[in-house]
């Protein structure tokens, strides 16, 4: 028997192979080095189409460690994006969720990927529940700071990164002037897929928490300890369970998304095109 193997597994290096993967991506959109990546999340979708011209469209699986040999299926598209301020943008609609369960190093490699193509700012998004009662589905939020709940970490080793200011603080300010009514919180990320309990909705509040979700603080960390700059956005598709006396369903998160759409996308775009 032959056990299937992942271009990151180890004893690969992580950011070898995130190397390789930017030279794929320089090869395959003819585009040399990027400036901003973009991580597109639940709801984000159609923002590609406000940035710029799309100058290339790439399935991810023709990029190195962005497919596995053993799973068939879609993992998305990478585009290259050229601002009308002639800004090259790598938008990423290819997120590996920790959920998945193959490990943290496919969960950020496309962050890493993304600073090796030579992008200094990452834009992260996702679609995420809401628990400031203020809150509405379908409201685009700044996040200003995380908790990582996953008891895990992209980091190897002694690798000590400093986490303040994660969110950069020049780039919510950016945002401001585009959205004034933009407000903030500090995102939770869970493992899920399940949702919270509303026990554990009223944790992250005490805690200090006002998002919560499944993606975005692990990819945070590895675009910090890669250099970058930090911007993150979530789309409250829903309150949070219990915070409203409705319980959560996925058609009503992906409504909340589709109704949101295309007013974010444009707010995305516009914050972009200031970068
Ligand atoms: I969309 O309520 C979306 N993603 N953890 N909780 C968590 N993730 C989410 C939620 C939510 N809504």
């Amino acid at each position: 028997m032959t056990t299937a193997t992942h271009p990151l597994d180890p004893p690969a290096d992580p950011f070898e192979v995130a190397t390789r993967a930017a030279e794929d991506i320089a090869r395959l959109t003819g585009v040399d080095r990027h400036d901003i990546a973009v991580t597109l999340g639940s709801g984000w979708g159609r923002a590609a189409e406000l940035l710029g011209e799309t100058t290339a469209t790439i399935p991810a699986t023709e990029v190195t460690g962005f497919s596995s040999p053993a799973l068939a299926g879609h993992v998305g598209t990478l585009r290259s994006v050229r601002t009308p301020g002639g800004s090259r943008v790598l938008v990423i609609g290819a997120r590996t969720h920790y959920y998945e369960g193959h490990g943290v190093r496919r969960v950020v490699h496309s962050v890493r990927t993304a600073a090796a193509t030579g992008a200094k700012t990452m834009v992260l998004t996702n679609g995420a529940g809401g628990v400031k009662e203020s809150w509405s589905p379908g409201q685009p939020v700044l996040i200003s700071d995380h908790i990582n709940l996953t008891a895990d970490s992209p980091l190897e080793g002694a690798t000590f990164v400093d986490l303040t200011d994660l969110y950069s603080p020049r780039l919510r300010a950016l945002a401001r002037g585009v959205d004034a009514s933009l407000d903030e919180g500090v995102y939770c990320q869970f493992r899920g897929p399940h949702y919270e309990t509303p026990a554990e909705v009223q944790m992250a509040k005490a805690i200090g928490g006002h998002i919560c979700g499944m993606s975005t603080a692990l990819e945070a960390i590895a675009a910090r300890e890669a250099g970058m700059e930090v911007l993150g956005f979530s789309l409250i598709t829903n309150l949070a369970a219990g915070i409203s006396p409705e319980p959560l369903s996925h058609a009503e998160v992906i409504e909340a998304g589709r109704a949101a759409e295309g007013r974010i996308s444009q707010l995305l775009a516009d914050v972009i095109g200031r970068i």
